[in-house]
């Protein structure tokens, strides 16, 4: 069997364009445009590279977005000073601090001093509590962009045995909340690894769906992988590669060539997961706007 691609850029590129439709309806009617505020803290390349990514989304959508740019000796106390004065702005809809921060700061405390109704990466215990319970909330942009794909290609969901190998509070944690969940995108059975899993294959090889994101180039090679099983690859390791321009190219987690012999499904790596994060930050930073998921 070779593999479906399942193309997330092409996705998100239909997502950008019909969630453009909704912003320009919204501003017909009267509302400010919608605002994003990003907060950099130091200037990783990658990123830099991410926030690239949102801040063009942003312009295509109709979104407005600016970023602050703090520097990589920041105190805590700085850091949650600017946090405040953007929950307290209401030009702003949207906060989104990206990660990873120095070590020196608790990413715990700083995305706690994020007013939850502006959490639009849902990153906030309040989000992430009312995910659990299946309450109204901000989906944590990559395991609902994961959850978008399944519904775009019609991939099946219920009763399946769904494998999370990574345990992160980004992705892999919420992502096996959202399958396990009995709700219309969930209802799988989920299994969920991390790094003291004994036996990853054992678990592995039982999946119909795989999801990946533990952050280590090949760490899933075809032998680990079940006949016809639907492979989605959220690792995006940069390894060195003198070939490109860039000194460097993007790998998944995932041994691609070889599984893409074995699987039904399979996300590439660029061009599979990553645009559709991007795409869900635009969506949430709507309903941020809008007041959907938490009206005054
Ligand atoms: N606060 N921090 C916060 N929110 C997030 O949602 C993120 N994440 C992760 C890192 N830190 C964060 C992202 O935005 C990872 N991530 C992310 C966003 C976009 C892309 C990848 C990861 C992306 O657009 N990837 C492209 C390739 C980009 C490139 O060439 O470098 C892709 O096609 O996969």
């Amino acid at each position: 069997m070779s593999a479906k691609i399942i193309d997330g850029k092409k996705v998100a590129d239909l997502t950008i364009a019909n969630l453009r439709k909704d912003v320009e309806q919204w501003v017909e009617r009267g509302n400010r445009r919608p605002f994003l505020k990003v907060v950099q803290v130091g200037n990783d390349p990658a990123s830099s590279a991410y926030i690239g990514s949102k801040t063009n989304a942003c312009k295509k959508v109709g979104i407005d977005t600016d970023t602050t740019h703090l520097p990589d000796t920041v105190s805590a106390k700085d850091l949650k000073k600017s946090i405040i004065q953007f929950n307290n702005d209401d030009s702003i809809d949207g906060i989104l601090v990206q990660l990873p921060l120095p070590s020196h700061l608790s990413s715990h405390d700083v995305i706690e001093s994020i007013d939850y109704r502006k959490d639009v990466d849902g990153f906030h215990p309040m989000n992430i509590g009312r995910l659990s319970v299946d309450q109204p909330t901000f989906k944590s942009c990559t395991p609902a962009g994961i959850l978008e794909l399944f519904n775009y290609y019609s991939i099946p969901v219920k009763s399946k045995h769904a494998v999370v190998v990574g345990a992160s509070n980004i992705v892999g944690s919420p992502m096996a909340v959202m399958l396990s969940r009995e709700n219309n995108t969930g209802k799988a059975t989920t299994t969920i690894c991390h790094k003291f899993t004994r036996d990853l294959t054992t678990h592995t090889i039982s999946a119909d769906i795989l999801i990946v994101a533990a952050g280590h180039p090949n760490l899933i090679k075809a032998e680990m992988v079940k006949e016809g099983a639907v492979v989605i690859d959220v690792g995006i390791n940069r390894v060195a590669d003198e070939t490109s321009e860039r000194g460097y190219k993007l790998v998944g987690d995932c041994d691609f060539d070889a599984i893409r012999e074995k699987a039904s499904w399979i996300t590439p790596v660029p061009g599979g997961v990553g645009p559709m994060t991007v795409a869900m930050l635009m969506k949430n930073t709507l309903l941020a706007a809008k007041k959907s998921i938490y009206p005054d």
